[in-house]
């Protein structure tokens, strides 16, 4: 499965460092909204699902944590721990958020606004949906 990162220019002085992110210049595409997941529980697993339209790139700008990428025949997990990058997690990609380090904080650059119709939320589904 081919797996798009983007290392995102870091801004840094002695002050400390700024990261910017323009929608179709770092990113391929318009962002309409941004979400961040925050105070992860221990153990806990997000995600578990796929977008059948949505195009997201996850950034971890705090900590780290592991993404699970599945196409519906191949698998791959991505190690999120610098917040100069972004991961790519494309329509129709089942993907799962885990190994939260404590503090973690995951940001979301999202297409589209939020819609529930366009979450796949059960697998079976998912490889049903991409298989026609
Ligand atoms: C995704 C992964 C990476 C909203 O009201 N608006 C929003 O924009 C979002 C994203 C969620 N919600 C509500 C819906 C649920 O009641 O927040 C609650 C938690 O959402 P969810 O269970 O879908 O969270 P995750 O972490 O499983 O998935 C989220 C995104 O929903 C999803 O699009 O790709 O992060």
């Amino acid at each position: 499965m081919e797996i798009q990162t983007f290392e995102f220019k870091v801004h840094g002085d002695e002050r400390g460092s700024l990261i910017a992110i323009e929608e179709q210049t770092d990113i391929p595409f318009s962002m309409k909204r941004v979400y961040y997941i925050i105070d992860t529980a221990e153990k806990t697993r997000r995600g578990g699902h796929a977008h059948r339209t949505l195009q997201q790139v996850l950034v971890c700008i705090s900590g780290s944590c592991k993404i699970l990428l599945d196409d519906g025949g191949e698998k791959a997990v991505v190690s999120m721990d610098k917040a100069s990058r972004g991961l790519l997690v494309d329509r129709l990609i089942w993907h799962e958020m885990y190994d939260f380090s404590p503090g973690c904080v995951l940001l979301a650059l999202a297409s589209d606004i939020y819609e529930e119709n366009d979450y796949i939320r059960k697998y079976d589904k998912f490889l049903e949906e991409i298989n026609t």
